[in-house]
């Protein structure tokens, strides 16, 4: 396939000018799943020219954005909660009283494999029409053997029932159930281990992440669950940093972690050890928007230290019920102060490195062909709209989806 006349944001400074790495009136040429070659019109080689055109109409051509943060399987939903929130509720409060995280497990735990493709699906078809192409989904709303297993399953077989590349996520160590209470080392020796290994076994995990916070797990529970992640040769990373300081960030990049994620109470020794590890920062803007945070995480900090920043929509029922790409792009400018231009490599390049991949999230040669066609004519239109998502075509591995 031949793409003529696109405003390629390519998003490989090499090629360009500045981090989107513009190219105006460019040539996109794909063989097979790759991009064989990228640049001006004026540069496309005599080879392939006579190949049959798609004419972009100067149409914007970005990378296919990446979702790197999301709980997209799960049942029921927390509107109930949504609502005790605005009545005076913390979500802490809500979590210790048993509703939360814990009320999602409940109503997961009841469903079927069946039920929870056909519950994710659409909620992946939203993600989607956003621009994504790959989207990361993690369990931890099982919290049993079984129920972990299930959930991961799931997840891979979203990625058989739509074009995008999902990525798995282990997260046992999400919350303890009430069989636990007050157990979370049993919990740990118990379930999470014990899932790990079978889910790894399974090969239904790309990576081991945990929720390490007052409300779910310590530094101390989890040392044992990121070192069996490593023996067993899986990249971790951790939500930390997300309602208090535990030193999560630190601990995580100690671990040589892909990300540390959240991060709004990330002190400067967090930014420095990751920074030194290479550890992505994701942020997360649906949640402190709907948790109505007021603690920003210090973006500003993370920018002067080099640490690279990440865009994610955290999609889950409880703290994020957020579908759109381009939305948590728009609030992470709007909310953070990100310039558009690093929400933009926070949903591409960045979004990548937070998930191990290295064939992705750029447009140049040798690298898959997952591309965003936008009715738009400048990237910062895609953090810009509020509510819209001008996407016009996507190509998933070279494919045109119409
Ligand atoms: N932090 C979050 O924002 C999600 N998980 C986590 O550890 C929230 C999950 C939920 O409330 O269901
Ligand atoms: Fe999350």
């Amino acid at each position: 396939m031949l793409l003529t006349h696109a405003t390629l944001a390519t998003m490989s400074p090499a090629s360009g000018t500045e981090g989107y790495g513009l190219i105006p009136d460019a040539a996109v040429v794909l063989e097979g799943e790759r991009i064989a070659w990228a640049g001006p019109m004026a540069d496309l080689p005599a080879g392939y020219r006579a190949r049959p055109a798609q004419d972009c109409g100067h149409r914007l051509v970005t990378p296919g954005l990446i979702d790197c943060h999301t709980h997209a399987v799960f049942a029921g939903h927390r509107a109930v909660e949504f609502e005790l929130r605005l009545k005076g509720a913390s979500y802490e409060e809500v979590a210790r009283a048993g509703g939360g995280i814990l009320s999602t497990v409940t109503a997961t735990r009841a469903a079927s494999e069946d039920a929870l493709l056909a519950l994710a699906l659409p909620r992946v078809d939203q993600l989607i029409a956003s621009g994504a192409t790959t989207i990361e989904v993690k369990s931890g709303y099982g919290l049993t053997v079984a129920d972990e297993l299930k959930m991961l399953r799931v997840a891979r077989r979203i990625g058989q029932s739509r074009p995008v590349t999902v990525k798995t996520t282990h997260l046992a160590a999400h919350a303890i159930p009430p069989e636990f209470k007050g157990r979370s080392t049993a919990y740990i020796d118990e379930v999470a281990l014990p899932s790990l290994r079978a889910a790894h076994a399974e090969g239904l995990v790309d990576a081991v992440d945990a929720f390490c916070e007052t409300i779910a797990f310590t530094l101390e529970d989890l040392a044992p669950l990121f070192a069996e992640a490593r023996a067993l040769g899986l990249p971790v990373k951790l939500h930390a940093e997300q309602l208090t300081d535990q030193g999560g960030a630190a601990f995580a990049a100690r671990h040589g972690a892909l990300s540390a994620d959240h991060l709004e109470y990330l002190s400067p020794e967090g930014i420095a050890a990751m920074a030194a590890a290479g550890t992505v920062a994701v942020i997360l803007p649906g949640a402190f928007y709907t948790l109505r945070e007021s603690q920003l995480p210090p973006i500003a900090a993370l920018r002067a230290g080099g640490v690279p920043m990440a865009v994610a929509t955290d999609f889950n029922p409880g703290s994020s019920p957020l579908a759109s790409l381009t939305l948590a792009m728009n609030m992470a400018c709007t909310l953070f102060r990100l310039t558009p231009e690093e929400a933009l490599l926070g949903t591409t390049s960045h979004a990548t490195r937070a998930l191990g991949l290295t064939d992705r999230g750029r447009i140049a040669p040798g690298l898959r062909a997952d591309l965003a066609i936008w009715d738009a004519d400048h990237p910062a239109e895609l953090s810009y709209r509020l509510g819209a998502t001008p996407l016009h075509t996507r190509i998933f591995g070279g494919r045109l989806d119409a």
